[in-house]
């Protein structure tokens, strides 16, 4: 039997491991060397992450998280939501508590969950070889393909 070249194995395995259709809050894009891409409420440009809610309805974010599968989720606070049809930027750096990610992402490879209170998880995305100001994006909002692309922070994605 002829060997799959290394690029079909490659693909099969990228659409084994993404979900096969969105939830009501998906990670929608995230920046992993943010310089000039988005400027924190609270001052500074750490790196971030794009979460979008599908729906039309507001979402409680209350005790899910951000967290690198291998790391125990730190639950956000009761008062965390994403409104309807929100893109919500959440900011990702080590030493951040509350409504954070409480970790630096990183350029070169990254493998993110959000998981929801009961610790499911809801979403995820695997990336590698990031530049500066760089954004692994969903095409389209909560589209179904990944690129890296232009930032996009609080706005639709292209
Ligand atoms: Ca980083
Ligand atoms: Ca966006």
């Amino acid at each position: 039997m002829r060997a799959h070249p290394p690029l079909l194995l490659c693909l099969s395995l990228i659409a084994c491991v993404e979900p096969a259709s969105p939830a009501a809050v998906v990670i929608n894009e995230l920046c992993a060397d943010n310089n000039d891409a988005w400027d924190a409420p609270t001052g500074g440009s750490p790196d971030w992450v794009e979460l979008y809610n599908t729906t039309e309805a507001t979402i409680s974010l209350a005790g899910w998280s951000l967290h690198e599968p291998d790391d125990d989720p730190i639950p956000w606070p009761d008062d965390a939501e994403i409104g309807a049809g929100e893109h919500l930027v959440i900011a990702a750096e080590l030493g951040l508590e509350g409504f954070a990610a409480p970790f630096n992402l990183s350029t070169s490879e990254g493998w993110l969950m959000l998981s929801n209170a009961e610790g499911e998880p809801q979403d995820w995305t695997t990336w590698e070889d990031l530049a500066e100001d760089r954004a692994w994006a969903r095409v389209g909002d909560a589209g179904l393909t990944w690129a890296n692309q232009a930032p996009s922070a609080e706005g639709a994605n292209p």
